[in-house]
């Protein structure tokens, strides 16, 4: 096969010219920004899935066009490496640079990209591309599926799906159909066919009900419970709200329920205590929540999430009589609550690790068994081979290795998956005959708040120790450990986030008057000492 590189500029000045001047970065996961900046990025990011693809020996690379968590007007792009993880760390730059460089540059760019890799253009080359349903979605779709036939890949469509099922696709082709078959109904089947086993007749136990409302943001996950809902045998009751009349992510969502702490537009009055869901714009996180009979919103998040299932898991792990390495992986957001609860109660390793789900999965697969959430309830299970070969030894013998073998097949391993990880929590709820009061009553969550910081440019700020520690501007962090020495179980951190143009501040302390005036503290340090513009803190 002979590629012309010329074609590459050529699509680029007729259909996908540079409209902005302005520097783009490969962020927490992956390019995000406004809409209407992005079709040379998503062009471009179809070039290079292509590259990457055959650098791969023509294994299948994901492009999925979403912002996620961020407003409506943005889009964005996240890349799929074969196994499901995120793109390769050392090729973020690569894509950063392909981003930014001017049209006229780009044959010669491309060019030196194949030349310093050492790619062979004349090999296969697949990629699979999928995307939320944001309206100008598939005007980016187009886009990344247009890079790909620039440099001859294969390029296969999946419309409307969710980024879960997207790095589910990948991995099962990249595994001849082991994991999975790559089609919307061979991911459906595999869920609901482990959920189901596990289930049995036992829809309710103890002070489990079979019954929730789940808030689908107004996104893609909203559009996919409900196929769910279809091809499920009643052995889950779900209310959804929020499908898709209003905006996406627009007071309601995973990021609006966890960041306000509150319930998202379009609660039905439900009885106290009702279990509620709430997943993001491409269904990748959630987050539980109820409110009590004062009518108290109580949240359970991520690092609950994590909690639960780290339990469950060794105890099952225990009674297969395994012995398997177990490790929880957190971020710097988690609740201190949570993490005095893992090492002290639990007794489970946990690490802590910069945000974004790449570090997680990375940290993660040094155990056995590997239990990644971040607070914001992005996270998964991973198994190693030693453990799903241990497991599935033990099966032969025991019952509560073959349960556990369900349990690797309801878990999507390949990424934080909103809907595959709410039915392991229902697995489990029901398993252990508990309503969401139980639940919380494991452990205290500290009160814990976070605020978004306008300033000029967020990059003036960097950190170390997992984000714990602000290395500048200097002086921020002996001006924000001044301040959190006045506060009884005090912790404030800044970071820069890498999917909006804000810079993050998270803070906890020993009472929520405490935390509140803690993180506004910090805010403020924030807005003096790191270039700060306009005048209020975002909560
Ligand atoms: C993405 C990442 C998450 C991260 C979140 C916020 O989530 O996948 O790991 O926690 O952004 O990142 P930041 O604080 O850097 O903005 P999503 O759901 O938007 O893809």
């Amino acid at each position: 096969m002979s590629i012309n590189l010329r074609t590459v500029y050529a699509f680029a000045r007729e259909m996908y010219p540079k409209k902005s001047t302005a520097p783009i970065q490969y962020g927490t996961a992956g390019f995000r920004g406004k809409a209407e900046f992005l079709d040379s990025v998503m062009y471009r990011m179809g070039v290079l899935a292509t590259l990457r693809s055959r650098i791969r020996g023509g294994a299948v690379i994901g492009v999925m066009v979403t912002a996620s968590h961020n407003p409506e007007p943005d889009n964005g792009v996240k890349l799929i490496d074969p196994k499901g993880e995120m793109l390769e760390a050392s090729w973020e730059s690569i894509a950063t640079d392909l981003a930014n460089v001017e049209d006229s540059e780009l044959e010669a760019h491309v060019a030196k990209i194949i030349s310093d890799n050492k790619i062979d253009v004349g090999s296969s080359s697949n990629v699979f591309v999928g995307m939320d349903n944001r309206y100008h979605s598939p005007r980016l779709l187009k886009a990344v599926a247009d890079g790909v036939i620039a440099l001859k890949g294969n390029v296969r469509e999946f419309g409307i799906v969710t980024t879960p099922m997207l790095h589910f696709f990948v991995v099962a082709a990249n595994t001849r159909g082991a994991y999975g078959q790559p089609t919307e109904e061979g991911y459906y089947r595999k869920l609901i066919t482990a959920f189901e086993i596990l289930r049995g007749d036992n829809l309710e136990n103890g002070n489990y009900r079979n019954k929730l409302v789940f808030d689908g943001a107004n996104g893609v996950g909203a559009r996919k419970m409900l196929q769910f809902i279809k091809r499920m045998h009643d052995s889950l009751q779900v209310d959804v709200i929020n499908k898709g009349d209003g905006k996406i992510n627009e007071n309601c969502g995973a990021d609006y329920v966890k960041v306000k702490q509150g319930v998202p537009i379009g609660m039905p009055i439900v009885e106290p205590y009702t279990r509620c869901v709430s997943v993001d714009g491409d269904a990748d996180r959630v987050v539980y929540f109820f409110t009590d009979d004062k009518n108290q919103f109580r949240l359970l998040d991520g690092d609950r999430i994590a909690t639960l299932v780290a339990d469950y898991l060794m105890d099952m792990v225990k009674r297969c009589g395994l012995d398997l390495s177990m490790g929880l992986v957190q971020t710097a957001y988690a609740n201190g609550g949570s993490t005095d609860y893992i090492s002290n109660t639990l007794q489970v390793p946990v690490a802590c690790v910069p945000t974004g789900v790449k570090h997680l999965h990375h940290k993660a697969l040094q155990y056995d068994i590997g239990v990644y959430f971040e607070a914001n309830g992005h996270g998964t299970v991973i198994f190693s081979e030693n453990a799903k070969s241990l497991i599935k030894a033990a099966s032969e013998t025991s019952v509560d290795a073959k349960t556990l073998l369900h349990v690797i097949d309801l878990i999507n391993e390949t990424v934080g998956d909103a809907i595959s990880d709410m039915l392991l929590v229902e697995t489990i709820l029901n398993h252990k005959g508990w309503d969401v009061k139980d639940w919380l009553a494991t452990y205290d969550d500290l009160p814990n708040l976070q605020l978004k910081i306008k300033v000029q440019d967020r990059n003036v700020i960097t950190t170390t120790d997992a984000e714990r520690v602000c290395v500048t501007p200097v002086g921020l962090q002996e001006a924000i450990d001044k301040v959190v020495s006045n506060y009884k179980r005090g912790r404030a951190f800044v970071r820069p986030s890498g999917t909006e143009d804000v810079v993050r501040v998270y803070a906890e302390a020993a009472t929520k008057d405490e935390t509140e005036s803690l993180a506004y503290e910090v805010g403020i340090l924030v807005q003096q000492l790191a270039g700060g513009v306009g005048p209020e803190l975002i909560h």
